[in-house]
């Protein structure tokens, strides 16, 4: 089942639904597509661009995450659905102001490429985004307050991992779905069906060489999760490609801990809430999971400022609930 018949599929459960969300889906995988077939070939441009700055086709090499932010921007410019947009390559938000998008019902938030300095490595890299339905009256420009969401209003929330394989993933209320791109067709087709993050798992992930700027609860956490204990599977492996997306799409599969904390350095921690930690945290929540900013549900914070950064804890519903009741 390709990604279209399944939303279509989806659409159907709903007698009133009239399909926008659907199309909206459609488009951003028609994007990453695009953004697909540039990451799939950036290492060879690479290896050309740094002999002359020009790529394998002989186009001007754009900077990949530059790249993928426009490709997401004018699609969704021409989506009959989409009425602006949030980016964390923009400042601003940007309201699509021609007759159908101030029309249209929802906005989109999105890191385009994240992880995007694992390139030039091969590691995995992704695309997140976000879907809300926006607050300001149909018939005029969107407004920041359709961006200063919480988490908990998403209407969808999905990322792509350009991996061994490229896949999307997305959740709505009725659950979290895995896509895997056929190339020869072009088509994501359904392949994880219904997914679930395990209650517990036996991974923990975090840039340990953050350790030194942590506060001695987070540090005794740590220690923790290096004690033997073979009645709690401890001690856990370590596990880190520094690529979000990545770290939480194995979270998602196989269970685990991902963590990046506040630290003396970052008060805020490092990752964005708008387009980073809710859309994670939505999805791993409809999967059955926990996103916590180490005081609160993520999904809870009220946004302030679109770049605004949160602590995260996230994934296996009882790891992060033993990390909070040792950190806090
Ligand atoms: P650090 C990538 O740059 C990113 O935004 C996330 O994808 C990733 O989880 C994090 O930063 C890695 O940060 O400080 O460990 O290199």
């Amino acid at each position: 089942m390709t990604l279209d018949e399944f939303t279509i599929y989806q659409t159907r459960q709903f007698p009133n639904a009239t399909g926008e969300l659907s199309t909206l889906l459609r488009d951003i995988g028609l994007a990453c597509k695009f953004i697909n077939k540039q990451v799939n070939k950036a290492g060879l441009a690479d290896i050309l661009g740094a002999h002359g700055a020009v790529n394998v086709q002989g186009e001007e090499q754009m900077k990949l995450d530059v790249y993928s932010n426009e490709v997401l921007i004018n699609v969704l410019r021409n989506s009959s659905e989409c009425a602006g947009i949030a980016s964390e390559e923009n400042d601003h938000f940007v309201a699509f102001d021609d007759i159908h998008s101030v029309n249209s019902k929802y906005v989109v938030m999105f890191d385009p490429l994240d992880g995007s300095s694992n390139i030039d490595v091969n590691a995995s890299i992704g695309t997140i985004f976000c879907i809300y339905k926006r607050k300001s009256a149909l018939g005029q420009p969107c407004t920041e307050e359709d961006f200063l969401q919480k988490g908990k209003n998403l209407m969808a929330a999905g990322y792509v991992i350009y991996g061994s394989s490229t896949m999307l993933v997305y959740a709505t209320r009725l659950g979290v779905n895995g896509f895997t791109l056929e190339p020869s067709v072009g088509e994501f087709c359904l392949s994880h069906k219904d997914m679930k993050c395990p209650e517990n798992g036996k991974v923990y992930s975090i840039n340990q060489g953050n350790t030194c700027k942590y506060d001695d609860k987070l540090k005794s956490f740590l220690e923790y999760c290096m004690e033997e204990d073979k009645e709690s599977g401890r001690p856990f492996s370590h596990r880190y490609i520094g690529s979000m997306v990545a770290d939480l799409h194995r979270t998602l599969i196989k269970g685990g801990l991902f963590m990046y904390p506040a630290d003396s350095k970052n008060p805020n921690g490092k990752l964005r809430l708008i387009y980073e930690c809710n859309p994670m945290s939505y999805i791993i929540e409809m999967a059955g999971g926990i996103g916590s900013t180490g005081t609160q549900p993520v999904l809870e914070v009220t946004p302030t400022e679109l770049h605004m950064r949160v602590p995260i804890f996230i994934g296996s519903k009882k790891m992060v609930e033993k990390a909070l009741s040792l950190i806090q």
